[in-house]
């Protein structure tokens, strides 16, 4: 691959290619068309001229190139080819370009080129959008102004003109894949479990991909680690950044922020200083807490004072789609956690609530097993409605944990009503479907849409 030369291609911009027309490669393009450089634009689907974001590209004059990836656009002499980070590198129309020897890099890459102010980054397989989305209150509290964005859902080329005096990023393993000179100020990476298999082809080489955020970092930079699984912790002495630990369990570091004696305690240089008990943290479950945990050793990493992350961690009451409460019907609670996508989130879902549990599960079928999640379901769900492509696989495993009472459904609505006639007061209907949505969804975030409506309507 030729080597990547932000500064000279800034300079004189070329030619370049964008690979898919979803949100990250819309803002993508446009941002390059600003910016001087010659953007041909490709989907593969049809999309329509008149939507108002393909009439804006138009008018920048992005070349659109639709309905299919033309062959003939991996033998053009790109400067470089901006990827949409979920178009995975075997798809046959980036193989190809990448056998062309071209440089391909995602939305995160770009922005970094452009981005003067300093920027802070989430990634980890669980927590991201929780995690990144407290350090954005922090610093908010603190009197700052972050711009939140990322994978989260803003695209990162929609902020780089938008005002804001820090970034807050949630980056995933796709987007990292794709970057070279990609600098956070400050990086934090939350957890490893197996996840995005598929698209790495191996658990090995999707961690490759996460450590990634570190790689371009200076010791005037802060790496924030989780302390608590041996697989980061031990690579903490091969990182170039300044680092900063967190832990549950006591670990002991010299920087960071983790429990001791029931309180969330910051350490810096040895020194403790409590900022809250854990049990005054708004947000339910372990999993939460690590995600605290983890944000305030970012944002205090950040300028963040210890008065906002405490003040921040009392009242933050969660994200849409992530363990979000619905709402109570017949002394029923009803929870959304659609952003579940693997069994692991599902997993960290199931443990925050002591039983009682009828479980909304189900979806693309990644060819993982669910096995692991059999522990965690013996004895907290007493029943489940199953949906998509792994209802059986599912059903299989709920049998072997004692859980006879399962339902098929075909539509989120159909799902939440057999739950209703399932669920006992006292009882919580969980959506956490421990898989991706694409088999009947079009996106998490609408998946969960769908359920809370259903809810709405009982
Ligand atoms: N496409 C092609 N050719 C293909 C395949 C797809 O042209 O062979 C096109 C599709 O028609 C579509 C576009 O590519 O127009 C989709 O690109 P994308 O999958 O990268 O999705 P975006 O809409 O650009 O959204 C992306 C992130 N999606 C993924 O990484 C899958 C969003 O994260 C992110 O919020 C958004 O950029 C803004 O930064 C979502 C996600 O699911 C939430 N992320 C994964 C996760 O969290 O597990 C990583």
């Amino acid at each position: 691959m030729k080597r990547v030369t932000p500064e000279a291609w800034l300079q004189a911009p070329g030619e370049v290619l964008v690979v898919g027309l979803g949100k990250s490669g819309t803002a993508a393009a446009a941002l390059l068309a600003r910016r001087g450089f010659r953007v041909t634009a490709t989907d593969e689907r049809d999309l329509d001229p008149a939507d108002p974001a393909v009439a804006e590209l138009a008018s920048l004059g992005v070349e659109l190139a639709l309905g299919g990836h033309p062959a003939e656009l991996a033998h053009r002499p790109w400067q470089f080819v901006a990827k949409s980070p979920g178009i995975p590198y075997h798809q046959p129309f980036v193989a190809e370009l990448a056998k062309m020897s071209h440089v391909i890099v995602t939305d995160v890459e770009i922005a970094g080129w452009l981005e003067q102010r300093p920027i802070y980054a989430i990634t980890g397989s669980n927590g991201k959008t929780t995690t990144t989305t407290l350090v954005g209150e922090m610093l908010k509290a603190s009197g700052m102004n972050p711009i939140v964005a990322g994978n989260i859902g803003t695209p990162v080329c929609d902020v780089v003109t938008k005002p804001g005096d820090v970034l807050v990023l949630e980056v995933s393993s796709f987007q990292l894949e794709g970057t070279a000179t990609f600098r956070p100020h400050g990086a934090a990476l939350l957890n490893f479990y197996p996840a995005h298999l598929d698209y790495h082809g191996s658990y090995e080489a999707y961690q490759r991909a996460k450590w990634k955020l570190f790689a371009n970092q200076t010791p005037d930079d802060v790496a924030v680690l989780n302390w608590d699984q041996s697989l980061i912790r031990d690579r903490a002495g091969q990182l170039a950044a300044s680092v900063r630990g967190f832990s549950l369990e006591g670990a002991p570091f010299a920087d960071g922020v983790g429990v001791i004696d029931g309180e969330l305690v910051f350490v810096r240089a040895g020194e403790r200083t409590p900022l809250l008990p854990v049990d005054h943290v708004a947000l339910p479950g372990r999993h939460n807490l690590q995600n605290a945990a983890a944000a305030a050793a970012l944002a205090l990493a950040a300028g963040a004072s210890e008065a906002a992350v405490a003040h921040v961690l009392r009242t933050f009451q969660g994200v849409e789609h992530r363990l979000e409460f619905v709402r109570e019907v017949a002394g029923v609670r009803y929870y959304n956690d659609s952003k579940a996508t693997n069994p692991d989130a599902a997993r960290q879902a199931l443990r925050s609530f002591p039983g009682g549990i009828v479980w909304i599960a189900g979806g693309l079928d990644r060819g993982l097993s669910f096995d692991s999640l059999l522990p965690d379901v013996a004895g907290r769900v007493h029943a489940a409605v199953l949906l998509g492509e792994t209802r059986e696989k599912l059903r299989d495993m709920l049998a072997r944990a004692g859980v006879s009472s399962c339902a098929f459904a075909s539509s989120m609505d159909e799902a939440v009503r057999a739950a209703s006639r399932m669920a006992q007061p006292g009882d919580v209907v969980l959506l956490s479907p421990a898989c991706a949505s694409w088999d009947m969804f079009p996106s998490y975030e609408v998946r969960g849409s769908m359920f809370k409506e259903a809810v709405h309507r009982l």
